[in-house]
């Protein structure tokens, strides 16, 4: 949409398709070699990330839902009526319902996603559950800053970014995206935004390397993706998922490591890997309440409430505008 890279593509090749191309052109050529973690959600991907979702060892997903279950009242109160709720990656708006409960009095519930066919879909269930609910679909990276609809500028303005997405970006990334969303929000606006914890490395490690496998399939489908659209020659059993904790980065890092020395086709081009070389696939940065509370602080915002769960795994934090 408003991806400024996408106006250098040629334009034989269809958008989605170039991005990835690139992407590995860019990050198998390097000495370290890295992929962008947003290519995980082809429809393989978004499969298996849902499974992840439902793991016993994977608390995010579940322990935010119970976070914003049981206090979605407060998260509400700070949304006048008439006011909006701008959702950033909206997916299936799932978690998105449980405030919505909360909102009889919303002007309107915008909702940004790169799928079109996810916000088709769940606008459509909304509309059942939600009659009088205005929704407001926009395919887009939320990324970059997004034109609200002209009709809503005057109003009120609450953000909601669940699911700990921020802690794909570096915090400096992070930064830049909060100040984005402040842009988008303004003027006075207030955001919503889930943040996994730091805890014990050992948990941390379990959730992104659970005993059924799923996340190391999901690592793997980067290599399958590359197979299928780029006429790539990965053999997976070739590759193993690996998840560490860095903790001087204070993040989990997801890679796929070479089990040998072998060479790979991809995009036409000849890859090398030796024995143990990796490709890096994902950050998962882990704050303290203290630490995000500093970062969004330095994006000019001000924090507010937040919430967690008893075991202080998960948190959800109100932030506005200062
Ligand atoms: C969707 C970014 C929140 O980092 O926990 C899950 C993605 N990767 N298991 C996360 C993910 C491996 C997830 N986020």
């Amino acid at each position: 949409m408003s991806n400024p890279k996408a106006r250098r593509r040629p334009d034989t090749l269809p958008a989605e398709e170039d991005d990835f191309a690139s992407a590995v052109l860019d990050g198998l050529s390097r000495p370290h070699k890295t992929l962008p973690c947003r290519f995980f959600y082809d429809a393989r991907g978004s499969e298996l990330f849902e499974e992840i979702t439902r793991l016993p060892e994977y608390y995010p997903t579940r322990t935010e839902a119970a976070i914003i279950e049981a206090h979605a009242a407060e998260m509400a109160d700070g949304v006048p009526d008439g006011g909006v709720l701008v959702e950033f990656g909206s997916g299936s708006s799932l978690k998105t319902e449980i405030l919505l409960r909360h909102l009889p009095r919303l002007r309107a519930y915008v909702s940004i996603d790169v799928s079109e066919s996810a916000l088709e879909e769940a606008t459509e269930r909304l509309a059942g559950r939600f009659p009088t609910l205005d929704v407001r679909p926009i395919v887009g990276d939320f990324s970059y800053p997004v034109a609200l609809p002209k009709d809503l500028a005057a109003a009120h303005k609450t953000g909601f970014f669940p699911g700990s997405t921020i802690g794909n970006l570096t915090p400096a990334e992070a930064e830049r995206l909060l100040r984005v969303f402040r842009g988008v929000l303004s003027p006075g606006g207030r955001l919503i935004i889930g943040v996994d914890l730091k805890k014990d490395p050992r948990k941390l490690v379990l959730a992104y390397n659970d005993a059924a496998g799923v996340t190391a399939k999901f690592n793997l489908n980067l290599l399958a993706r590359m197979n299928r659209e780029l006429g790539g020659t990965f053999d997976l059993d070739a590759f193993r998922h690996e998840a560490i904790y860095n903790p001087r980065e204070g993040r989990i890092e997801m890679h796929l490591e070479s089990r040998q020395d072998q060479d790979v086709r991809v995009l036409g081009r000849r890859i090398r890997f030796r024995a143990g070389e990796r490709i890096h696939t994902e950050n998962s940065y882990k704050y303290s309440i203290e630490q995000f509370q500093a970062l969004a602080h330095s994006a000019d915002w001000l924090p507010r409430r937040v919430w967690t769960d008893d075991d202080r795994l998960f948190s959800v934090h109100e932030l506005v505008s200062r």
